[in-house]
């Protein structure tokens, strides 16, 4: 089988998305996620600049090859637009050898480990009480780890609280927005939010909680120490990772387990963290992490040291990308939880797939391949519309982690 065509699709069903479509002699395609929030399209000229001329006439089978030849070829290494774009091609490839073997893709990474993947969903509200009311309202949908963030006197809008009503979404059409920050209430704010939430659902929900990259190593000590309690399953991004030896000193303070990885793009950004074994939990994706035959060296890694996946989800992956998130989530040993944001409807419109959600659990469907595809005629619809994260400032105007 050889490679015959590949193109780009950049479309905005509710948000961006980037899709690469690989085709072949055998009239057998796939489909990739490259979707960077906020930098879509960057990849897009990487790939189609780069990265596809080089692709055409390539036996699809070679993943490894193919792998290899993008990272180690290029010379310049690693960084989140190269390795997206390198995700993306390795997704497409996976789902054309799942297609061509008439298998779902969890079967060429060990079968299944297990049924369904436990999933955690969000809950958010503007004050503690709707933050409560919306972990009842997951509770009943069926889920059974549940994170939870909600708004605190003293600053104006909070990560993961939507500022009006709908679900959350980080990205803002337009130019980035500048969000504020304390790190005192906030700090003095979590211990009160999971004391509430433990006390109105008692022990047996799953409960986790994104602090995103906002504190020092020796602040996400105390936090982890004043949640041991009330026995989370994880604290996430407690504190900016570049410095992988941070961790230590949050692990010499608390037994709360630690979930980091989501703004990694390869190994060799956790493996100090890993080897040490100063988190629990690796939240890399496929996309960013440049795909299954990246994520699969990375997974077993980690296993040699008690490190579990739980993989990043929010809705700026694709589907696409949960699909194949699901395949491998179902497949390793490793796996820990996956993270479930629900997509809108225009974008499960665009992407139908057959992955589904079911007490708690999610499944990856039995389709041949990753079992989604692009409806490009509707995604036509959907025009590409500039978007950015927020940028946060600390409350004397200081630029800070957002
Ligand atoms: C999460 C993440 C997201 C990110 C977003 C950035 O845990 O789901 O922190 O909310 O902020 O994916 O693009
Ligand atoms: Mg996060």
């Amino acid at each position: 089988m050889k490679i015959t065509n590949a193109y780009i699709n950049v479309t905005s069903p509710g948000r961006n998305f980037l899709t690469l479509k690989i085709e072949t002699d055998a009239g057998i395609y796939g489909l990739g996620d490259g979707t960077l929030n906020g930098r879509e399209l960057a990849v897009a000229s990487y790939l189609s600049d780069h990265l596809i001329p080089c692709l055409i006439g390539r036996d699809p089978f070679q993943t490894e090859d193919i792998w290899q030849y993008f990272y180690r070829g290029a010379y310049w290494r690693r960084g989140p637009v190269t390795m997206a774009a390198i995700g993306a091609i390795d997704l497409a490839l996976w789902d054309i050898k799942g297609k061509a073997l008439n298998t779902p893709v969890y079967n060429l990474l060990g079968g299944r480990s297990r049924e369904g993947v436990m999933v955690y969903a969000h809950a958010n509200g503007k004050d503690i009480d709707r933050a409560l009311e919306d972990v009842a309202h997951h509770k009943e949908l069926g889920y059974k780890a549940i994170r939870v963030q909600s708004g605190f006197s003293g600053l104006s809008t909070v990560y993961g609280v939507p500022k009006g009503s709908g679900r959350y979404e980080p990205a803002e059409r337009g130019l980035p927005s500048e969000q504020d920050w304390a790190t005192e209430p906030y700090l003095r704010h979590v211990p009160v939010l999971f004391a509430r939430v433990r006390e109105e659902f008692g022990e047996e929900l799953h409960l986790l909680h994104d602090c995103h990259h906002r504190l020092t190593p020796i602040e996400a000590g105390r936090l982890g120490k004043e949640l041991e309690p009330f026995h989370l399953f994880w604290i996430e991004d407690p504190t900016p990772a570049e410095l992988q030896d941070s961790f230590r000193i949050i692990r010499e303070h608390t037994t709360t387990p630690i979930a980091v990885g989501e703004v990694f793009n390869s190994i060799w950004d956790a493996h100090d963290l890993i080897r040490n074994q100063w988190i629990d939990y690796l939240r890399m994706t496929l996309t960013h992490g440049g795909g299954i035959t990246a994520l699969k060296k990375a997974a077993d890694f980690a296993a040699l040291y008690h490190v579990r996946t739980g993989f990043h989800g929010a809705t700026d992956l694709s589907p696409v990308c949960m699909a194949a998130a699901l395949h491998f989530d179902v497949a390793i040993h490793n796996f820990g939880i996956q993270e479930h944001m629900p997509h809108a409807d225009e974008t499960d419109a665009v992407f139908p797939h057959h992955y589904f959600f079911k007490d708690g659990y999610m499944f990856p469907g039995d389709a041949p391949g990753l079992g989604v595809d692009l409806d490009e005629k509707l995604a036509e619809k959907y025009p590409y519309q500039r978007a950015y994260l927020p940028v946060s400032r600390k409350l004397d105007g200081t630029l800070t982690d957002w």
